[in-house]
């Protein structure tokens, strides 16, 4: 297991150095910021993060994330220039040492909360999700300011964009991923690069638009497009497991035992009720999920990939990026490293 943390580059108010100071660490997971979705990535760029995280002893060999564009989610006409995009950015990565890149299939939005800076109890503030709050909001009358999606649509852009996915169902986003997939795995393959598709998140589907990547039985039937180390999975354990039916412990045996696995974001989460559920600090003690299990399935598969903490809490009165801050997720990492010795340990 390699311990890795995600960093948002230069203007990320957590430096590499608070990073490399932080015990287990391995690497970073970072990506070009500042490109936009379905333009290829400048070299130099790619190589100063690899030059920067290596003065700090920090690889960089995880991509989160090589953003797919809509076009291609779409099936339409250019989605066959975005592939091409696509193909040389892997090609350009993998130049620069990169062996995972991180991705997901998501229309229009990326992970959705209705707040991201809920007060705990304890004066800490967490990211969470209430399903009521969330449709209350209409994205057609543009009064939807919620995080972690392209901020970039204008109002006009989000309802056309909305619009070409009323003829999108699941079935229809399935056959547009299988011809994603199909068109870079020889790509991946030749460079030795594991795609690794992230789950959708929440996994459920919101306001009406498609999800195909949510539950085990969908993310068995994405792995059959293709069947090769090269097509694997973003094992979150976090958003998988906001949906109480999902068996993160079962997945991570089941898909780590046949390598599908290239990359974890280990993570707890406290389901509250049916779509709703809060993000919380990393031990299995406050949250649905048990993390220990999770650890002793990966040692007990033999997994060998990148993991890395996710979403932590704000503490201690730090600002900054919600669920992206220092302290808290630091913590969860030292937290799944000590995990990980005791499994080793105990064999
Ligand atoms: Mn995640």
């Amino acid at each position: 297991m390699k311990m890795t943390f995600r960093w948002y580059g230069k203007d990320d108010p957590v430096s590499l150095k608070n990073i490399s100071q932080i015990p287990l660490m391995d690497g970073i997971v970072s990506a070009c910021y500042d490109v936009p979705v379905g333009k290829e990535w400048k070299e130099e760029s790619i190589n100063e993060i690899k030059a920067q995280s290596s003065a700090h002893n920090l690889s960089f060999e995880v991509v989160e994330s090589v953003p797919v564009h809509e076009d291609i989610k779409l099936g339409k006409k250019a989605r066959d220039e975005y592939i091409q995009v696509y193909r040389n950015n892997i090609k350009k990565l993998a130049s620069a040492g990169v062996k995972v890149i991180c991705y997901n299939f998501m229309p229009v939005f990326d992970w959705l909360r209705s707040n991201l800076s809920y007060e705990n109890s304890d004066g800490s503030t967490s990211l969470i999700y209430r399903e009521d709050e969330i449709l209350n909001m209409d994205p057609k009358k543009g009064d939807l300011s919620l995080p972690g999606w392209d901020s970039s649509y204008t109002k006009d852009g989000l309802i056309s964009l909305l619009d070409e996915y009323k003829n999108i169902d699941d079935e229809k986003l399935f056959e547009n991923i299988t011809y994603f997939i199909r068109g870079i795995m020889d790509v991946c393959e030749q460079y030795s690069v594991r795609m690794a598709i992230h789950p959708d998140d929440p996994p459920w589907s919101v306001f009406n638009l498609p999800r195909i990547i949510r539950d085990e039985k969908n993310l068995e039937r994405f792995l059959r497009i293709h069947d090769s180390e090269a097509n694997g999975l973003t094992l979150c354990t976090g958003s998988l497991g906001s949906d109480g039916k999902n068996n993160v412990v079962d997945m991570i045996r089941k898909f780590g035992k046949n390598k599908k696995i290239g990359f974890i974001h280990a993570r707890n989460v406290k389901v509250i009720g049916e779509h709703q559920f809060n993000e919380t600090a990393h031990p299995s003690k406050y949250g649905s999920l048990d993390m220990y299990e999770i650890v002793k399935a990966m040692y007990d598969v033999g997994f060998d990939g990148y993991v890395r903490p996710d979403h932590g809490r704000m503490i201690w009165g730090e600002t900054g990026r919600p669920g992206y801050g220092l302290y808290d997720r630091a913590l969860g990492a030292v937290y799944l490293g000590g995990l990980w010795e005791a499994v080793c340990k105990n064999g």
